[in-house]
């Protein structure tokens, strides 16, 4: 069945979910591209379409679902603590908070922790807890803070990312954006940050350890390192945004450790909650966390009984199923295989641990590509025209992996004869 919305023809890959789709489009503001499948259930590495229709989940709700599609444990915890007290606001005290605040400073190894909801909002209680630290810590003349971002980060689309973003799509008509003070350096280009951290006013440095949506971007070996030396010799904030990176999907706790290295901030999110909820948080040292006082930030939502516990049960899962080690052997097997591919239609294989892409030579069909493995039973994302990412739940088995290389492998050889 084929019909039009708005000029638009809805070809869907589930059968009978033009009307969803339609519905979406009718109703729903247009800001997305999604590819025509209509979920309606998920457990494990796998969702399910309103047809019935199976499929490998390989984006994993942009990395939020490391611990699979309702974690049985998860979900337990979520379903118990809503029928016990969900919110309280953070005008009360509540029984849960201070434990969970310990076992994330605990986890990570800072000594505070902020909670909040959506990953956005952590990057952007780290901009403004690294301006006042900027301010009341380091000297730096009122209004006068700076900080460095990289080309093509992505945390999010509130008016302070738009204003850190290079990229058109994103800021385009969204303006003004004056004063903010950001500066935005190449990415994985140590000669660019020198000059940038070296200038007195500059309070952070915020970056991603590897770039999601730049379409995985690892920087070379070494860079995290002088990162951290040159912000420690500025006297400038190390802020790693781990929101996509960290709770395993590189095959450590956080991809800072592949070096080593400790940032002075970290923000974490998407699996924090495996997936169940909007939870985020925001972590550092006394020195950089106490420039908070009351008023200075919060939210209704952060915090909350119901997030704490989820948060708890979440971490649980990551370490009773040894998460982070499964992701490194699982995904060094993708990138082996996946390597074996390249040639002609793939030009490169990257990524670390669970978080992977590659790159179609040509410049283009990510998208059909795309189409082509979810017809077969895998769903991925294209980042770019010509790069697909590959992040599929950390829980995933070598054998559930071979099955899906198979799909991969099989839609790429049909994607070429058409
Ligand atoms: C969308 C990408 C992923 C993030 C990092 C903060 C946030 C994100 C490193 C904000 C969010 C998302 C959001 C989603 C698409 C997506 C994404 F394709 F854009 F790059 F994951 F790969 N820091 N990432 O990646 O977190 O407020 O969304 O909870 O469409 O916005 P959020």
């Amino acid at each position: 069945m084929l019909s039009k919305v708005l000029g638009r023809r809805i070809v869907s890959i589930t059968k009978g979910g033009e009307v969803f789709i339609e519905r979406e489009l009718k109703y729903g503001t247009h800001n997305y591209h999604p590819l025509p499948v209509v979920l309606e259930k998920g457990q494990g590495v796998h969702v399910w379409d309103v047809a019935g229709k199976k499929y490998f989940d390989f984006l994993a709700a942009y990395s939020a679902v490391n611990q699979g599609h309702c974690h049985p444990k998860i979900t337990q915890a979520l379903v118990e603590q809503s029928q016990k007290l969900a919110l309280t606001s953070r005008a009360f005290h509540n029984n849960l908070l201070g434990d969970t605040e310990e076992l994330l400073c605990k986890t990570f190894g800072y000594d505070k922790v902020l909670m909040m909801n959506a990953g956005t909002e952590a990057v952007e209680a780290a901009v403004k807890i690294s301006r006042r630290w900027g301010y009341e810590v380091k000297g730096i003349p009122p209004n006068q803070a700076k900080t460095v971002f990289c080309s093509s980060n992505f945390w999010g689309r509130s008016i302070a990312a738009c204003a850190s973003s290079d990229d058109p799509e994103r800021y385009k008509n969204f303006g003004p954006f004056g004063g903010m003070n950001f500066q935005i350096i190449p990415y994985d280009d140590l000669d660019a940050l020198e000059p940038a951290l070296s200038s007195k006013n500059t309070a952070a440095f915020i970056f991603e350890p590897i770039q999601g949506e730049a379409g995985v971007v690892v920087p070379q070996a070494g860079y995290l390192k002088k990162v951290r030396e040159l912000c420690s010799k500025y006297n400038v904030l190390m802020v790693a945004d781990e929101i996509q990176t960290g709770i395993g999907r590189t095959g450590k706790m956080l991809a800072c450790d592949w070096e080593g290295v400790r940032p002075d901030i970290i923000t974490l999110g998407k699996s924090l909650s495996g997936g169940m909820m909007p939870i985020s948080a925001v972590l550092g040292d006394n020195e950089v966390m106490d420039v908070l006082i009351p008023g200075s930030h919060g939210s209704t939502f952060g915090g909350n009984p119901l997030a704490c516990k989820v948060t708890q049960a979440a971490l649980e899962v990551v370490k009773e199923e040894n998460l982070i080690e499964n992701a490194e052997k699982v995904g060094e097997f993708f990138r082996k295989e996946m390597k074996k591919q390249v040639g002609q239609f793939i030009s490169e294989v990257r990524g670390r641990g669970l978080m992977n892409a590659f790159v179609i030579r040509s410049g283009q069909g990510a998208w059909d590509l795309c189409v082509k493995m979810a017809k077969n039973g895998l769903l991925a994302k294209p980042t770019h025209e010509n790069i697909i990412r590959f992040t599929p739940p950390l829980i995933i088995t070598k054998e559930q992996m071979k099955e899906a290389l198979e799909i991969i492998k099989k839609s790429v050889i049909e994607v070429q004869n058409e």
